[in-house]
Formats: structure tokens, sequence, C-alpha cells
């Protein structure tokens, strides 16, 4: 059985799998040298033979329990139609949108514009470097989704006052993000993906009040249309409230923390396979300093089930070197 499925479904404490959040990035030489050549960040997802391999330079480079494909969320508005730019130093930009356009995207529309991804999944999972390890699919939750589609860019400084005002828009953009996901994530399994996580980012900026419309009811449908696959399914409800409460109302196969939250107390109220949780900031320090914060998660969870991996996304700043110690001192406790 794969390092993850051992966790997830066999509930085994005695192994702590490692994969790291952007694992396939910037803070790898050999991403960057790749990048340089292909300045078209969505060309670069929709190029299988270097997205396959872009996937697989972590595995190489690391003993990394799982390979995560080297796409992005914002496929999915991508494939819908809306059109979707990476600038650099500033992040996604996406066009106005129109819903008359997205209205028109069917089933085969959607899988032809974004087909290489799949064939990408299909190459990795079959790779020998991914055999006895886990390809994890992913897609973005539909809340974080609607955030970019109707606030055209990074809400880092919080949403525009007006995000709620068209309320026919949103309530039939999230029936189509719904449907779409659901493709996406089907096309994703058929080829190899074995794990799905479904990144919500975003969730942090909603109020409790509107956790279930946003939040609660679509993370439900899907995750148990991936649970229908028989695929686990990982939810990152990054700096929502309450995750236990997330947890018992939408019930994920196992739960993503951030470094917010206290990992104790987490341990404690959580019933489901737990991952993640260290500050990726924490890899900027020292190897010392690493080594007693990464012991401090994997005491806490000794008797959990539980997959080693940050609190949100590596940062491009990282040295390689501090990943590879992070990965000997988990392997090694
Ligand atoms: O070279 C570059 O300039 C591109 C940087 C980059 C990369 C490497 C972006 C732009 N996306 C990615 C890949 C990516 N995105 C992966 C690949 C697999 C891996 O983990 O190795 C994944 C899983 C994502 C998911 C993603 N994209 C999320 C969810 C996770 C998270 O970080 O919260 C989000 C919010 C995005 C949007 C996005 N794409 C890229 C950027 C810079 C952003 C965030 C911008 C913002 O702050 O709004």
């Amino acid at each position: 059985m794969t390092p993850l499925h051992e966790v997830i479904i066999n509930k085994k404490t005695t192994i702590n799998p490692i994969w790291i959040m952007r694992q396939a990035g910037r803070y790898l030489p050999e991403f960057r040298e790749i990048r340089k050549k292909n300045p078209n960040f969505i060309e670069l997802c929709l190029n299988e033979k270097l997205s396959s391999e872009i996937t697989l330079q972590p595995i190489k480079r690391f003993n990394l329990d799982a390979a995560i494909i080297f796409s992005d969320i914002l496929m999915l508005p991508y494939g819908l139609n809306q059109k979707v730019e990476f600038k650099k130093n500033f992040g996604p930009i996406l066009e106005p949108l129109q819903l008359d356009r997205v209205l028109k995207t069917n089933e085969e529309n959607f899988v032809n514009k974004i087909n290489p991804i799949y064939k990408a999944i299909n190459h990795v999972s079959k790779n020998r470097l991914v055999e006895d390890k886990n390809t994890i699919g992913f897609v973005g939750a539909p809340w974080t989704l609607l955030v970019y589609m109707i606030n055209l860019h990074s809400p880092k400084k919080g949403l525009k006052e007006d995000f709620f005002k068209d309320n026919y828009l949103i309530k039939n953009i999230l029936q189509i993000i719904d449907k779409f996901l659901k493709i996406h994530l089907k096309n994703q399994i058929q080829n190899g993906a074995n794990v799905i996580q479904i990144f919500d980012s975003w969730a942090g900026l909603l109020e409790e009040k509107d956790y279930q419309n946003y939040i609660y009811d679509p993370s439900i449908s899907l995750v148990n249309y991936v649970k229908s696959f028989n695929v686990p399914v990982i939810c990152f409800p990054r700096e929502i409230k309450n995750y236990q409460k997330f947890c018992e109302i939408v019930k994920p196969d196992a739960v993503n923390i951030d470094y917010n939250v206290d990992p104790l107390t987490i341990s404690k109220t959580i019933k489901i396979p737990v991952q993640g949780g260290l500050d990726p900031k924490i890899l900027l320090t020292d190897k010392e300093i690493l080594e007693k914060e990464t012991i401090k998660y994997l005491d806490i969870f000794k008797d959990h089930p539980y997959i080693f991996n940050l609190g949100h996304g590596i940062l491009p700043e990282t040295k390689p070197e501090m990943l590879e110690h992070l990965v000997k001192v988990v392997k090694n406790y």
C-alpha cells in the first residue's frame, strides 16, 4: 500500500510520510531553469512533457512520498474560457467574468482545453520514480475559485467591497464551478491520481455566518464525489476559525492544518488523519531550529495518523538543502 493510503485509510501511526505543498516550484534551480525559457505559465502547465518533468524534479532530489502534479487551481477558470495570466512579482490576473461565455462551455470543450494536465498525471503516475508513492491530484475549493473569478486577482488586501453584490452571478458561478470541478476531479482520478487535495486557500476571508453557504456545502459536494471513486480526499480550509467543526461537518478523509492553529489542540480534538502545520518560514532559519520545530510536530502527532507537510506552500526563497534536511529529520524520527 502507498504511504499516504497507509496513514489515511489504515490510520497507521508508525510511519510519517512527507510531501510539501508547492514542492514543484520556484525554490528549485532546475525549475527556474525551465521557467526562464517558458514565460507563459499557463502554457507551461499545458506542456505535458515539461509539466511531468517539473512534477518529478522534487521526487528525484528528495525522498518524498508523493508527487503533486504541476498545475494550478486557476486552470479551472481558464478551462471555462475566463482568461488567466500570471504576472511576474504580482500573481494571477483574470479577465472580467462573462457569464454567457462561461455558460457556453461544455464538458468536451473544457476537457479538450486542459487535456495535457490529465496526460501529465498519466505519465507521472506510471513513472518508476512514483511506483510505490502517491500521485496527488488537486483542485481549488469552490469558494477560493469564486474569489479569484470575481475579485480577478489575489485578495491579499481583502475582498472588493461589492464582492457579494451580484447574488444571481454568484449562485450561477458556484453551480458551474461545482459541475466542472467534478469533471476535473474525475479526469485526474481516471488518469492515475490516487489522492485528492482540495485547497480552500481563502477560507479565512469569510465570517463564520457564511461558512455554510460558501465553505461547508460546496466542500461536502466535492468530498462526497471524490469518495464515490474510493479515493481519499484531503481538505485544506486555510485559516478557517474552527477546524474541528469543519471536519465534523464536511467529513474529509484527512485535513491539512495551517501554521496559525495550535497543533496540540488539533491532535486532541480532531479524530481524522492530519497533515501539515509547520510554518514555511521555519525553512528560512537554520537547521537547528528546523529540527526542533519539526520534532515538535512529530511528537505532538506521534499517536495520531499524521502526514508531514507545511502549513502553507514552501517559499521561493527556501534553500533546497533545508528541505533535504527536513526530509531527513522526518524519516529518521
Ligand atoms: O513561476 C511562477 O511564477 C509560478 C508560480 C506558481 C507555481 C509554481 C504558481 C502561480 N502556481 C504554481 C503551481 C501550483 N499552484 C501548484 C503545483 C504543485 C505543487 O504544489 O508543487 C499548486 C498545488 C498550486 C495551487 C494554488 N495556486 C493555490 C492553492 C495553494 C496555495 O498556495 O494557497 C493557489 C491559491 C494558487 C493561485 C496561484 N498560482 C500562482 C500563484 C503565485 C498563486 C497565488 C497568488 C495569490 O496570492 O493569490
